[in-house]
């Protein structure tokens, strides 16, 4: 399998302001994932309804869009083997009432309109490189080798 498969990470207003980045941050690190590129920034209107375009038209829709644009959010490109999907188990269930304990919407959140976290939808194909070109220039984004990933795989 190969190992530059790139995700779209992002903690969310809540994260942000719970102080979460950190810890967020950690636990790709510690898996194994190379950070590739990140970015602290406010989402205006159009790059929202650009975002979660999927979801227009849904009740909850206006209460998203408000909230995602509310404050900050920390905006991440992680890579690694299988790395969309790894991400979205890691992350929990949209709802964190129904996440495990372990994964970060289990261990942060209680609440489905503020779960801290957003990862690109694994089952969506290509919506992880759909939204990295949405928040990120190809410029912004670090090609570098981990030095540790000759120890995370073991066919490096
Ligand atoms: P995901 O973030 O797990 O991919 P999506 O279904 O793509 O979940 O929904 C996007 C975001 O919209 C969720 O993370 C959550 O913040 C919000 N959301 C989804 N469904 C509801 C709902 O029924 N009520 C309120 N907010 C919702
Ligand atoms: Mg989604």
């Amino acid at each position: 399998m190969s190992h530059d498969e790139r995700t779209f990470v992002m903690v969310k207003p809540d994260g942000v302001q719970r102080g979460l980045i950190g810890d967020i941050v950690s636990r790709f690190e510690d898996r194994g994932l190379k950070l590739v590129g990140a970015k602290f920034m406010q989402i205006d209107e159009e790059l929202a309804h650009e975002h979660y375009g999927e979801h227009e038209g849904k009740p909850f829709f206006e209460g998203l869009v408000e909230f995602i644009t509310s404050g900050p959010v920390f905006a991440m490109v992680w890579e690694g083997a299988d790395a969309t999907r790894q991400v979205r188990k890691m992350m929990g269930e949209t709802d964190p009432a129904d996440s495990a304990p372990g994964t970060i919407r289990g261990d942060f959140g209680l609440d489905l309109g503020h779960n801290v976290i957003h990862g690109s939808d694994h089952e969506d194909e290509g919506a992880n490189e759909r939204e990295i070109a949405l928040f990120f220039d190809d410029e912004e984004l670090v090609d570098w080798d981990l030095d540790a990933a000759d120890w995370v795989y073991e066919d490096e």
